[in-house]
């Protein structure tokens, strides 16, 4: 069975080539043009940056190298016993751009249970902070930290060659991934249970099995199956997103993974990004509160518009890039509607109709250019139903994710020489002397 490194390790040629074709016959090959609507529009719709395994379509949502929500959930291999993908057949694909084979998912799932325990300063660190320091602030400070021990920084120092880079970058990648369900888990352990004690991580589970089971889930196994789901589906979407840029550009000055990683996460804590997960449950809890379970959707109708007419955004709904709804979202509404416990959830119920109003409420007001549901519309009310009812944790669930994309993506970076990342600004000033 080969193994992740050797993996990369063949495939790594190919796309240098392919760079350096690019770059001899293309380099000035003109595929865009600057609107100053995009300058001072968050650089939205501009082609400026090289993201290797996954590329977002408006209408048709995000594909892994070329894969389809669909196609990876018929593909990609599930844990023993389970249906759903597991991060280590995502991390895989989105590495190499290859299907991983059952035994090498199974060997990868070995590699990162073995890596995952923390340092113990880390755990004292975790255990320092105030239960009410966000669990997002807590992540990132726990991410940087594990710098301690980057391999990438410690042979930089040493001085090592650039075609060395990615093998350190990719060694990281992998111990911080393994790493993640330790800190996250022991995050949520000291903020809602505190002094309840911390398994041993199982050599033969899954990351994502561990992650649960870490977090006292173990024993729900339609819970540890949709967080596997959640999970690889949030792995990546494509690199302009907050977090994922983030990564890019700290990672871009040859800062370690830790380092890139726990920048992005401070990123997708944001309640534009990454929170809105959080801020759905939050105000289908308060319409719950407020117009019951048991609703018509006119009653829904004018919550919307209560919502938006206070000046407020409907969380879960819209997108930067696209424009229909989001495949993510269908493929964790399909997770239940093929269950019978949770379409009798009345909080689930209550998203499914709000699915079934907003985009015309949405419409109607007008502004935004997807009135369609994002990913975050309903990945947390499954959550809220099996009984991890602590939605500010939520976006830590979407943080361990998120590393899949991010760390990938870094890998790719170091493979490909990418240099540092430094775009033009203007002022305005500049910017009419420049229209003139
Ligand atoms: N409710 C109300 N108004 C909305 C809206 C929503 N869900 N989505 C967009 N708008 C408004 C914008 O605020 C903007 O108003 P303005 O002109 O007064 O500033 C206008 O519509 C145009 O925005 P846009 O071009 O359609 O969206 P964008 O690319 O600027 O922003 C996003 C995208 C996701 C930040 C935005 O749709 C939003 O705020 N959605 C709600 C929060 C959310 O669900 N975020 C999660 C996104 C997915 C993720 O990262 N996890």
């Amino acid at each position: 069975t080969k193994s992740l490194k050797e993996t990369l390790q063949e495939v790594i040629p190919g796309k240098q080539a392919q760079l350096k074709k690019l770059k001899a016959e293309h380099a000035q090959t003109v595929v865009g043009d600057v609107k100053v609507e995009n300058i001072i529009g968050g650089m939205r719709g501009i082609k400026a940056m090289l993201w290797e395994a996954s590329v977002l379509d408006p209408n048709e949502g995000i594909r892994f190298h070329g894969l389809s929500i669909p196609d990876v959930q018929k593909v990609l291999p599930a844990a023993p016993g389970g249906k759903e993908i597991i991060a280590e057949s995502m991390l895989w694909l989105l590495l190499t751009g290859q299907v991983p084979t059952e035994a090498q998912t199974r060997q990868l799932s070995r590699e990162l249970a073995e890596k995952g325990d923390l340092p113990p300063f880390v755990e004292k660190l975790i255990d320092s902070f105030p239960a009410t320091l966000h669990p997002m602030t807590q992540l990132g400070m726990g991410v940087a930290a594990l710098n301690h021990d980057s391999l990438f920084q410690a042979a930089y120092e040493k001085g090592m060659k650039k075609t060395e880079y990615w093998t350190y970058m990719l060694d990281d990648c992998i111990n911080l991934i393994a790493r993640l369900p330790a800190l996250a888990a022991r995050i949520y352990r000291n903020v809602y249970n505190p002094g309840t004690p911390l398994p041993a991580l199982n050599k033969d589970l899954d990351l994502v099995g561990n992650y649960s089971t870490l977090l006292g889930f173990g024993d729900n196994h339609s819970l540890t199956e949709y967080l596997r789901l959640y999970i690889a589906l949030h792995g990546d979407h494509e690199g302009g997103n907050a977090s994922a840029h983030t990564a890019h550009l700290v990672g871009s000055t040859l800062s370690d993974p830790y380092l890139a990683y726990s920048s992005a996460l401070f990123a997708l804590a944001g309640p534009l990004h990454g929170l809105a997960n959080q801020e759905v449950l939050r105000w289908q809890l308060a319409m719950q509160a407020e117009i019951g379970s048991d609703v018509s959707h006119e009653q829904i109708k004018e919550y919307l518009w209560r919502t938006l007419k206070s000046g407020q955004v409907v969380p879960g709904y819209g997108h930067g890039v696209l424009r229909n709804p989001d495949p993510r979202f269908t493929a964790l509404q399909e997770f239940c509607d093929a269950r019978p416990e949770l379409q009798e959830s009345s909080i689930i119920q209550l998203v499914k109709k709000t699915y079934e109003v907003a985009p015309g409420v949405l419409k109607e007001h007008g502004k935004t250019k997807n009135p369609y549901p994002n990913v975050d519309a309903t990945s947390g009310c499954v959550l809220y139903h099996y009984g991890l009812k602590e939605f500010k944790y939520y976006t830590v669930i979407f943080g361990v994710s998120r590393a899949l994309g991010a760390l990938t993506q870094l890998v790719w970076s170091r493979a490909l020489g990418l240099p540092i990342e430094r775009p033009k600004s203007l002022s305005m000033d500049a910017l009419e002397k420049l229209i003139k």
